[in-house]
């Protein structure tokens, strides 16, 4: 099943609508030295002026004044900028969405799902603006007290991927914010309407709240600005999200000037079915998980490690779904698989099955091309799956489209050991009815990804945990639960109310 496209023009009018109603003007004019395109049809939508490098020294500069006095701004006072957003976001939900849609080709209810995630992310912050807890500990010295503050860290560095344009960055700025920081966001190149549009949204939220105007910066340009951002020794904390490759670069360049660094990098996400599953409910947990957003998920379900007794009907099941799954137009409301993202996408994942049937794979299902003569730039590739006689090095890789590589395992160890035999660490699962199989895939020699889930795919979390993961995804939490630490610095405090100065560790002097 295949639907027939919008065209550009149609597109080009929706996005400047969607733009006009955020409050969003857009950088272009004489200056427009990029384009924001979209991969429905494949085709420029509006021209650009890029930042240069030397903009990157005033966006920070203003952040870092502003951060003076927000600061000293009361938690609960930097949460009610966020409550306005969030109440922003709500109303202008259908905009953002479309312009997600129009720039990333999400589906309309993964485009909604996405603004959801951020009006979401905004109620969590506004709570954590009164509950930044430090903790008070006995001291070992009479008449003393020890205990710990958080404070606001300084200038954050936003780098965020296309695929999700605008929660990753709500999930960084509306924590940020509440910590008493600043931001200068640089978003991907691929998606800057979207990102237009939200800096519209919060600075109309900053003035509505009596905030700083340069408590967030927009920077929209390539890599020289991105490094320039990372580089920046009044850039408190670097939070960069996409490929294990950039954060190979960013990590260590941070790190040489000892600034903080939070990285989301790649995923090589598995789910494991055994024998005792439901297998309704696996084929609907795997297909949202490796077809949904075009496999275009950090948390995509990537690999498959059934349990060979099962692996036929499994398999058989999955590929029934994808040979059902309408891919098209993302704006029709029945379409569940949009574009891939560019045309290198489309190579990687060409390339990707290639390989695998050199490993000796069997293609079960997609792999083609769609819409090739409606759009020539647009590719809408059918979600792959394919048989694989073993992990190989392909399947270790992570290739960013819908491709699903499926193994066969005997034991439970051998499949914890495909699960962890990677070098990523983000998302994992497991579908079972046994409940000791649960238990030992979440106990400490069980998954060893950030994310471990029992009867549900590996993508799709909700904000109120922490996300992110191990080894090469970088080790980086974002969003819910304490992530909210990496935002703040911690000073311990050791207070004397007594007339006496006795000395820690029974030490005496003078
Ligand atoms: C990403 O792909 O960078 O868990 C983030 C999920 C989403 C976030 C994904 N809530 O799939």
């Amino acid at each position: 099943m295949t639907s027939a496209l919008p065209t550009t023009d149609r597109l080009r009018e929706r996005a400047l609508e969607s733009l006009r109603r955020c409050g969003a003007a857009l950088p272009g004019g004489a200056d427009a030295d990029a384009a924001a395109r979209t991969p429905i049809t494949g085709e420029s939508l509006l021209p650009l002026a890029r930042s240069a490098a030397g903009d990157v020294d005033a966006a920070v500069g203003a952040a870092r004044r502003a951060f003076e006095s927000w600061r000293t701004t009361p938690a609960p006072g930097r949460g009610a900028l966020v409550r306005r957003l969030g109440d922003l976001l709500r109303e202008h939900k259908a905009d953002l969405a479309d312009l997600v849609t129009i720039e990333a080709g999400k589906i309309r209810s993964e485009a909604l799902g996405e603004v959801q995630e951020m009006i979401d992310v905004c109620e969590f912050a506004v709570g954590l603006s009164r509950q930044l807890y430090g903790r008070t500990m006995p001291s070992e010295r009479p008449g003393h007290r020890l205990m710990e503050t958080w404070h606001p860290l300084g200038v954050v560095g936003v780098v965020s991927a296309f695929n999700f344009p605008v929660a990753v960055w709500s999930w960084n700025t509306a924590i940020a914010l509440v910590c008493g920081d600043t931001v200068v966001w640089k978003p991907s190149e691929l998606t800057p309407l979207t990102a237009l549009a939200c800096d519209a949204l919060l600075a109309r939220a900053a003035a509505d709240a009596g905030a700083p105007p340069d408590v967030h910066r927009l920077l929209l340009g390539a890599r020289d600005v991105g490094e320039r951002l990372v580089d920046d020794p009044r850039v408190a904390l670097v939070s960069a999200t996409g490929s294990v490759r950039m954060g190979r670069e960013v990590g260590p360049r941070v790190a040489a000037r000892f600034g903080r660094s939070l990285l989301e990098l790649g995923g090589n996400n598995a789910a494991v079915v055994t024998p005792s599953a439901d297998l309704d409910l696996a084929t609907r947990g795997v297909v949202f998980s490796a077809a949904g957003t075009a496999g275009q998920r950090c948390t995509t379900l990537r690999r498959l490690i059934v349990h060979e007794d099962v692996a036929d009907e499994l398999l058989e099941r999955v590929v029934d779904a994808y040979a059902k799954l309408p891919i098209g137009d993302p704006f029709d409301g029945t379409t569940l698989v949009g574009p891939l993202i560019s045309a290198r996408a489309h190579d990687a994942m060409r390339g990707a099955l290639e390989r695998a049937a050199a490993d000796g794979g069997t293609v079960l299902a997609g792999g083609g091309r769609r819409l090739r003569e409606a759009a020539p730039d647009a590719y809408y590739a059918e979600p792959a799956v394919v048989r694989m006689p073993a992990q190989t090095e392909v399947v270790r890789e992570e290739t960013f489209a819908p491709v699903l590589y499926a193994v066969t395992y005997r034991t439970y160890e051998e499949a914890i050991a495909l699960n962890n035999g990677v070098p990523q660490g983000l998302s994992s699962s497991v579908f079972t009815r046994d409940q000791r199989e649960a238990e030992r895939f979440l106990a400490a020699d069980g998954s060893d990804c950030g994310i471990a889930n029992v009867n549900i795919g590996t993508s799709g979390a909700e904000i109120g945990g922490a996300f992110g993961g191990e080894k090469e995804t970088g080790g980086g939490r974002e969003s819910g639960s304490d992530a909210w630490r990496a935002y703040m610095r911690r000073a311990t405090n050791t207070v004397n109310h007594s007339e006496e100065l006795p000395l820690a560790q029974g030490v005496s002097f003078l």
